[in-house]
């Protein structure tokens, strides 16, 4: 199988955490690119968008949350758990309410960068303090959450937005006043797959 990704991508992340845990490395692929520029991208998603998994039949699986739970699935994984009733610690609606706001978190994250890097006269302040504005509330939800013992693709994803946060200094603060998540986040790093997937070690 081959994923398309970038070393940098909160999204294409989230897939490799799986991978590794899994231990599915030997089954996938990673080939990094540009969403920006690769033709080879655009070929396997219209959307050229990373992350991509390409299976060894050529069909195609875009989205992490498609390619998270497909590898979830192949791996036996518990990152996806069975659903039961809403709010159950570690239970499936809460994991997938969890990965929208992980998910919230990049993709605004993701736009404040793209914005920055707008010609000068394009960019627009209103659109930076949305995208600002987005992350600083689901920080604060983020706060009072709690996080399960075992994590879901929902720690993950929060995982992976805030090291997005770090790594592209969009804002360089947010421990500032949240002690818990903080802490949760600090713990949650140590795991061999968040080390050597971290977009921290990149130039
Ligand atoms: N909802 C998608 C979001 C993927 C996404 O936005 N990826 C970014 C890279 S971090 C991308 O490829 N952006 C290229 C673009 O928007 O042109 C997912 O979860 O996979």
């Amino acid at each position: 199988m081959k994923l398309y990704m970038s070393p940098a991508s909160p999204f294409a992340r989230k897939a490799r955490i799986i991978v590794r845990e899994l231990d599915l490395a030997r089954l996938v692929e990673e080939i990094a690119v540009n969403p920006a520029t690769s033709e080879e991208l655009q070929r396997v998603n219209p959307l050229r968008k990373i992350p991509v998994l390409v299976l060894n039949d050529s069909s195609t699986l875009i989205d992490s949350k498609v390619i998270c739970e497909y590898l979830d699935d192949l791996g036996g994984g518990r990152f996806f758990p069975g659903a039961g009733p809403w709010g159950e610690p570690g239970g499936r609606w809460r994991a997938l309410t969890l990965q929208a706001l992980g998910d919230g978190i990049s993709e605004a994250a993701v736009a404040r960068v793209y914005e920055g890097r707008r010609p000068e006269g394009e960019r627009s302040q209103a659109a930076v303090d949305k995208y600002l504005g987005q992350i600083t509330r689901t920080l604060d939800v983020l706060e009072r959450a709690g996080f399960a013992e075992k994590p879901t693709i929902g720690e993950i994803a929060v995982a992976c937005g805030l090291g997005y946060l770090d790594f592209r200094e969009v804002m360089p603060g947010w421990r500032d006043a949240r002690p818990r998540l903080r802490d949760w986040y600090e713990a949650f790093c140590k795991y061999p797959a968040l080390q050597s997937t971290s977009p921290a070690s990149l130039p």
